[in-house]
């Protein structure tokens, strides 16, 4: 069986995870977001891709989620003391060669997709993992700060801001001049199923979405689509999706998701047994709809729902 799987950092890295326990002999393409990506001290950070690479590979730090296990940060603070920054970004050691790999042969003149088939040579993550595209897009959000309209970098929202004031908008530079990555459009072409994990619906899968072609493809594969609720209980489970949500007018509930994405793009929606009040709302939106344990808290537990996922794209087929 060959599926697809849009995903974005922590939660698509960690339904993959299941998804490859609960399909073992699945064949697997995996369409990342680089939306979050950065430029930091001259290198080309992609943390979505990343956190894929590093969680399916084994080298990623389970507490935090991202970044590598056994880190350490002597050239962060190396930098720090000649003043170099920003200083709110973690890069640990370990993280930084693998930001200097992938700058060196972007430099050599080879593609992001080329670069990361070659960094999961080392780590092979039993997947195929594919940027979304090879061009730059970079997701930026609108703020407003002491009465100033601004746009900031993705990442200073989440990680120097905390998300701590409100979203006004959420704008994926770039994407409309963008074109899928070699064998993006492929992969979801042959597909047997597509599954959106639990990733963000704005920043992760929203950016996938925006690159054109992408989502037209989707659509008209003529195949099962079917995701996963990030949010349960009418909050996500970590991370700042009901800030991204409400700048694009959804509100952060299970069902309303669903009707974001729409049933001209999804035939199947799970969600956690918590919103089980939901699912016909969900199905009057016309997609079939699952309340189904949704929380990953193990590799069994998410194994399990990606087996729900893929048991409802086979009732939609
Ligand atoms: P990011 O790039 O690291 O933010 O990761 P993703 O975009 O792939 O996933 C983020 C989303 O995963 C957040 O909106 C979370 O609510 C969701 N999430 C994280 N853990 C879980 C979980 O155990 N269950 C569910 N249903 N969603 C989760
Ligand atoms: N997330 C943080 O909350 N703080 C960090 O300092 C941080 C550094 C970082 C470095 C490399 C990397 O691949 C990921 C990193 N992340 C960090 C996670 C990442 O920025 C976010 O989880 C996602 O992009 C949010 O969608
Ligand atoms: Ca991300």
């Amino acid at each position: 069986m060959r599926i697809v799987v849009l995903a974005g950092g922590i939660g698509g890295a960690r339904f993959l995870r299941g998804l490859k326990q609960a399909a073992p002999d699945a064949d697997i393409t995996v369409i990342g977001n680089t939306g979050d990506d950065i430029h930091l001290f001259g290198l080309k950070v992609c943390p979505d891709l990343d956190t894929v690479m590093y969680t399916l590979g084994g080298g990623i730090n389970e507490e935090q989620g991202w970044g590598r296990t056994d880190e350490t940060f002597h050239v962060k603070s190396e930098l720090a003391a000649y003043g170099v920054g920003p200083e709110w970004f973690g890069l640990g050691d370990r993280d930084f060669a693998t930001h200097i790999v992938r700058t060196q042969m972007l430099g050599a003149g080879y593609p992001l997709s080329a670069v990361t088939e070659a960094l999961c040579a080392r780590w092979k993550p039993g997947v195929r993992l594919l940027p979304m595209s090879d061009d730059r897009v970079e997701t930026h959000v609108a703020i407003e700060v002491d009465g100033e309209r601004k746009a900031v970098h993705f990442q200073e929202y989440w990680v120097k801001l905390r998300a701590s004031v409100d979203a006004h908008a959420v704008v994926p530079v770039g994407a409309e001049q963008s074109t899928p990555a070699p064998g993006v459009l492929e992969a979801i072409g042959e597909a047997d199923v597509i599954l959106f994990p639990p990733s963000n619906p704005v920043v992760s899968i929203g950016t996938i979405l925006a690159v054109p072609g992408i989502r037209e493809a989707i659509a008209d594969a003529g195949v099962p689509v079917v995701g996963l609720s990030p949010i349960v209980g009418d909050a996500p489970v970590r991370g700042m999706a009901d800030k991204v949500l409400a700048a694009v007018g959804v509100e952060s509930t299970a069902a309303a998701v669903a009707q974001h994405y729409g049933s001209g793009l999804l035939d199947g929606w799970l969600v956690d047994t918590t919103d089980a009040g939901t699912v016909g709302d969900v199905e009057a939106a016309g997609i079939r709809c699952r309340a189904v344990p949704l929380m990953m808290t193990d590799t069994d537990a998410t194994a399990a729902m990606a087996r729900e996922a893929l048991a409802l794209a086979e009732e939609v087929r």
